[in-house]
């Protein structure tokens, strides 16, 4: 499958890893657009939250907890903002289900 996370998963792309087990990678953003900026990703290829389903849903509530945990210890006290862009409208440009954090500074209102 031709898909960038995928293959950052598999180790054939390095990344600068925060966490890791064994449903869920989380790693540093090529292009921070913030001072923190990392990506927490399941490593079951889902495309993107248009694809959660009943079935692969419980990935959500583990996503959420590896993203509590590393906002903690990348010292976010004072907040942060999670975004998972989705399909055309969305912006998304990497087809596999990622949620970006971002802190480390106070954030535009602008952007929701
Ligand atoms: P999105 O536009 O929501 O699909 O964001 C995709 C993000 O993925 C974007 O902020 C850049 C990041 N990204 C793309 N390729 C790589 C890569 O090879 N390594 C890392 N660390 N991040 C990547």
């Amino acid at each position: 499958m031709d898909c960038i996370f995928c293959k950052i998963i598999a180790g054939e792309i390095p990344c600068n890893k925060l966490y890791e087990d064994e449903d869920v990678l989380a790693f540093f953003d090529i292009a921070p657009q913030a001072p923190v900026h990392f990506l927490v990703i399941p490593k079951a290829h889902i495309e993107s939250m248009a694809a959660i389903t009943a079935e692969n849903s419980r990935i959500l509530a583990k996503i959420g907890e590896v993203i509590a945990k590393l906002a903690n210890e990348q010292h976010l006290e004072d907040g942060f903002r999670v975004i998972t862009n989705t399909g055309v409208n969305g912006a998304q440009s990497v087809k596999h289900l990622h949620f970006h954090v971002l802190g480390g500074v106070k954030l535009s209102e602008s952007l929701c």
